[in-house]
């Protein structure tokens, strides 16, 4: 057995939700938040057989699409600059846009599952 975390946009969530639990898949949903563009998001916490992984990730894969989205303006990056010994600290103002998703997913292996 697997379980599949995927982190999926708001705006794709009722049609994969529908579409996995059609087929039977079960499903339990978090509210989230990105760390970088700080929106809400949503958490996919999936537990399949192995033999249906496949299934499961390719529905997430034609269920979420990838979107551009604005960073708000007080969205900064780490200084990684070697050379910029102003302070460890100092970030660097970005804006811009970013492409977020499809989906991020992560597959774990489960030790024992019960359902009691
Ligand atoms: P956010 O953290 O809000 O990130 C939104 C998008 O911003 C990302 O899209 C990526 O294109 C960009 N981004 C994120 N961190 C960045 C950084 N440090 N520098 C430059 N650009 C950055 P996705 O990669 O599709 O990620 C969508 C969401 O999935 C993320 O929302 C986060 O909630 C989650 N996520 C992505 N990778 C993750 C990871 N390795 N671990 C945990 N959560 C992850």
């Amino acid at each position: 057995m697997k379980m599949i975390i995927a982190i999926v946009q708001n705006s794709d969530v009722h049609r994969l939700s529908e579409g996995l639990v059609k087929t039977g898949v079960r499903v339990t949903k978090l509210a989230s938040t990105g760390g970088f563009l700080r929106a809400g998001n949503t958490t996919f916490m999936i537990g399949v057989e192995d033999a249906r992984v496949e299934d499961v990730l390719a529905q997430i894969k034609k269920g979420c699409q990838p979107r551009e989205e604005y960073t708000p303006p007080f969205t900064t990056l780490e200084n990684t600059d070697p050379f910029n010994t102003a302070s460890d600290e100092t970030a660097i103002p970005y804006s811009g846009s970013v492409q977020v998703g499809g989906a991020t997913v992560f597959i774990l292996p489960i030790e024992r599952f019960v359902r009691y």
